[in-house]
């Protein structure tokens, strides 16, 4: 991270761009763009106050002059260049007015008694000293009665938020949180999990390629085989993160998704270990009434592998409804016992240690949890549908 947010949003960069190109289209769009840039101009006023000594004030304050005021490049320059010229017709007196406010700001900004505050309103307070205290003290005076301005606070991201339940659970039982790579080589996210090159999940139908040897990570599973590599048992971790697959947009699929993966390897590890432990962490995440069940199932990296259901949440099984479709039973996850052939890519002794592994889909969870219809709404970030998350 940089030390100011500048970077995200550069002045100069957003000036470059046409307000099409900005997606602003309305006088409330407008207003945040220039509320913006003029919380941009105060960021960078500030700074160049708080330089010493005063030859370094100075010539920061010459550069934000070029930089905001000057003739050919300046933002100013650019605004009327890039925005207002092309702006139809009805926006384009109130970018005039709001243009000619921050030049406004800018000039005085650098008159060189500037001072930047925050004022206890959230505010931003500017002025010259000397403009100031030449004035008429009413002028200047702070009017407590007018209302405050509300600052808009952010929320966590629902996915966010997920993560941080399920770890939480998983923090009780003595797991720690591992991550790795979203760029991984066709070798971690592949062979080490015994899938062969002809397995189905390796085709460029389901999987993104950077090239021959590299993909986007379809699972945070090669973190697993990493974390092994690194340490012999006991391994209790989780690992969170994003994976990709070749997917069609719908309102149950995404290109891009979560995942947490879970892994224990150590002595005397059994099924039952694993049937606790999935049992414990969904009673927990989704409450106390949730029955589970486990169905054979398959997977190249687990033997035996299983398939786990927990009794439906809107209907708790004994109806049947649209979501479990009549069966009482919600799919959420997979897991098993890791394939011993796993062990001798990172050489653990199979003969000495066992353990099991799950995956489960964040997004699917955090559906099922919150009761979001469309998993898109995650990667929107339409802010009517994340301040629902309060
Ligand atoms: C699913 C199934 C699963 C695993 C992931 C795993 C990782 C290692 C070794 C063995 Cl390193 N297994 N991960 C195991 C079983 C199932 O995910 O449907 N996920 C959404």
């Amino acid at each position: 991270m940089e030390s100011s947010n500048r970077s995200a949003s550069d002045a100069a960069d957003l000036v470059e761009r046409s307000l099409e190109e900005l997606g602003v289209r309305d006088a409330p769009g407008l207003e945040a763009l220039f509320t913006q840039l003029q919380r941009l101009l105060h960021e960078e006023l500030g700074e160049a106050s708080q330089k010493s000594p005063d030859t370094a004030r100075q010539e920061a304050r010459e550069s934000l002059r070029v930089r905001w005021l000057g003739r050919k490049q300046g933002i100013v320059r650019s605004i009327t260049e890039n925005w207002l010229r092309s702006a139809p017709v009805e926006l384009k007196p109130a970018i005039g007015q709001r243009l000619n406010a921050l030049r406004e700001e800018a000039e005085n900004g650098l008159k060189s008694n500037y001072r930047v505050g925050i004022a206890d309103t959230g505010v931003y307070t500017t002025g010259s000293i000397a403009a100031q205290s030449s004035r008429p003290a009413a002028v200047d005076a702070l009017d407590i009665t007018l209302p405050g301005r509300r600052r808009v606070v952010g929320v966590e991201h629902p996915l966010r938020r997920a993560i941080r339940e399920i770890s939480e659970i998983f923090f009780s039982l003595g797991y720690s949180v591992e991550e790795g790579p979203d760029i991984e080589s066709t070798y971690y996210n592949f062979e080490a999990l015994n899938i062969p090159e002809d397995h189905p999940a390796r085709d460029d139908q389901d999987t993104f390629y950077v090239d021959p040897q590299t993909v986007l990570r379809t699972h945070t599973s090669p973190v697993q085989i990493r974390t092994m590599e690194k340490q012999q048992p006991p391994v209790r971790i989780i690992v969170p993160g994003r994976a990709f697959r070749h997917d069609a947009p719908d309102a149950t699929h995404a290109a891009m998704f979560h995942q947490v993966e879970g892994l224990a390897v150590d002595s005397n590890i059994t099924f039952a270990d694993l049937k606790g432990t999935l049992d414990y962490f969904l009673k927990a995440f989704f409450g106390p009434q949730v029955r589970t069940r486990f169905r054979p199932s398959f997977f190249p990296f687990t033997e035996p592998s299983a398939e786990v259901d927990i009794s439906c949440l809107f209907c708790g099984a004994a109806t049947g409804c649209r979501i479990c479709k009549q069966s009482g039973w919600i799919e959420l996850l997979g897991c098993g016992m890791v394939d011993p052939a796993l062990y001798s890519h990172v050489h653990y002794d199979a003969s000495k240690y066992s353990g099991f592994a799950f995956g489960m889909g964040v997004e699917r969870l955090a559906m099922l949890k919150y009761g979001v219809q469309d998993i898109q709404l995650f990667f929107q970030g339409d802010l009517r549908f994340l301040h629902q998350f309060r």
